[in-house]
């Protein structure tokens, strides 16, 4: 399946309106939980889960709302959840990114601890492969989650099963404020993944046409019984680890090296050279605008959870 570019913009610029949206809730002291930034992800949010069928299942991580649109995942459920209002995925339990899940839309809610998806995607993947269904399971995971334990159990127990799982790392240069140089001893997180007997591939991760063909090729991989891949996303984060971060820390002439980078501006000028409309474009940012303003107004008329319900849903 080829990328509709009119489209993947519109994934791309929603999921970035929909983040300066949940950004400016958080800034006016409406904000319930927190607000992950998620600038400069849209396009490994986005191209990766492009790239599946209904039946597949996603583990995003806290900088993938693009990947929670695009599998389905409204405007309006994601600020109810936000918001921490009843009719959110976890009714009311989280108003941050986690625990953002949807089992019947195959989104699997994110753990905070890091990377606590993978070994869960690893594991619904080697239930695909013993089923002899043909499924894939994509997951994410930053820099800072690829130098935990977890992380190379995790690709050991995938490569010896051969296991269907895309894994896309997006290594955005930071894992909080500590550079990756600072916490990788060997920063090539393709290198490292390859040692652990993953096929894993480096990809531009601000273009979403590179993402997308790689995970392509990874997803069809897969579901042949190809086992898993690993795609090491280079990207930036251009903000803070979340609004409450300040990122003082990142040097200036850091950000302005990515800020030329910006996923939806590269994608924009390829757009451009290749002719595709312009007016369409500026359409697309007009409904999402709308989209996500009418998205606001709906999920902070929702209802707040009921407290008798506070137990429905704890098992122990
Ligand atoms: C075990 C554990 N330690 C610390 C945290 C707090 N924490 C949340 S995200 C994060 C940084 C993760 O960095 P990275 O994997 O590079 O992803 P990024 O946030 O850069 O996208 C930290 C330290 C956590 N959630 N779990
Ligand atoms: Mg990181």
């Amino acid at each position: 399946m080829d990328l509709d570019p009119l489209v993947t913009y519109r994934w791309m610029r929603l999921t970035r309106t929909l983040d300066d949206a949940i950004r400016t809730l958080w800034l006016t002291g409406q904000g319930v939980g927190g607000a992950v930034d998620q600038r400069g992800h849209e396009a490994v949010s986005v191209g990766p889960a492009l790239c599946l069928e209904p039946d597949d299942v996603v583990a995003p991580m806290h900088r993938d709302l693009g990947a929670y649109l695009v599998r389905g995942m409204t405007p309006h459920e994601l600020l109810a959840h936000q918001l921490g209002r009843a009719d959110g995925p976890s009714r009311g339990r989280d108003a941050n990114i986690h625990g953002c899940g949807d089992l019947d839309r195959n989104i699997i809610g994110f753990v905070s601890h890091l990377p606590q998806s993978l070994p869960v995607a690893v594991g619904a993947a080697m239930a695909f492969r013993l089923r002899r269904e043909p499924r894939v399971a994509m997951t994410w995971t930053g820099d800072g989650g690829s130098i935990t334990g977890l992380y190379a159990e995790s690709l050991n127990l995938a490569a010896l099963d051969n296991a269907p799982v895309v894994i896309v790392v997006e290594n955005n240069q930071y894992a909080y404020s500590t550079p990756v140089g600072r916490h990788s001893a060997n920063p090539d997180i393709a290198a490292r993944s390859r040692a652990l007997g993953v096929h894993s591939v480096d990809v531009d991760g601000n273009d979403v046409e590179a993402l997308h063909q790689a995970s392509r090729a990874a997803v069809n991989r897969a579901r042949n019984g190809g086992g898993p891949t690993v795609i090491v996303a280079e990207t930036m984060r251009m903000l803070g680890h979340a609004v409450h971060d300040g990122f003082e820390y990142v040097p200036d002439e850091l950000l302005e090296h990515w800020h030329e980078r910006d996923p939806l501006a590269t994608f924009e000028r390829r757009l451009d050279q290749r002719g595709v409309d312009v007016d369409a474009r500026r359409t697309i940012d007009r409904e999402v605008a709308a989209e996500v303003e009418a998205a606001l107004t709906s999920a902070k008329a929702s209802p707040w959870p009921d407290p008798a319900t506070v137990t429905d849903g704890v098992w122990a």
